[in-house]
């Protein structure tokens, strides 16, 4: 029986909000535990009018909803993604290997944290050549929020071949 478009659901779930204009920030948690921590990130692109949605999507226990979430973002016109996680944070470097999206990542404190968020901080910024992320400081929501701001506000000049 052939598919009918009007029911089949897509594979990639998010391509079927494609209709709506996707946000021009996506940031990722990768549990809501972070959720109070970014806040300032929230506020600083509301307070500059930057478009912005936030996902729960953790690394480790939903591997692949984040890689959905990464493979999709920029057809879903994303142009920034922050992405913040505590303790081993592989979510920033997930999400850098599979999108060409500059990648902004937060290491974040936990009740858990090694020395502060050391683990996170180490985890986010040490990414192997060939993938990079840009990491701000420890619970630096905001600056990460700046930063997106920045990376937006560059016009083109530059196409990846
Ligand atoms: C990380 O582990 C999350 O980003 C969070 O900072 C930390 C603890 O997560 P929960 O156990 O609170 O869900 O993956």
């Amino acid at each position: 029986m052939p598919a009918d478009p009007q029911t089949e659901t897509s594979p990639l779930g998010l391509l079927e909000d494609l209709d709506e204009p996707g946000p021009l920030v996506g940031i990722l948690i990768g549990s809501e535990s972070d959720r109070e921590a970014m806040d300032p990130a929230l506020a600083e692109l509301d307070e500059r009018g930057i478009s912005h949605e936030l996902r729960v999507l953790s690394a480790h226990r939903d591997p692949r909803g984040v890689a959905e979430y990464a493979t999709t973002a920029q057809i879903r016109g994303v142009r920034v993604i922050i992405a913040a996680a505590g303790m081993a944070a592989a979510l920033p470097g997930v999400v850098a290997a599979y999108s060409d999206l500059p990648v902004i990542g937060v290491p974040l404190r936990s009740s858990n944290s090694v020395g502060g968020g050391l683990d996170s901080l180490l985890s986010i910024v040490q990414m192997p050549p060939g993938v990079p992320v840009a990491c701000v400081s420890i619970d630096g929501a905001r600056n990460a929020a700046i930063l997106a701001s920045r990376i937006l506000a560059q016009g083109g000049g530059y196409s990846p071949a």
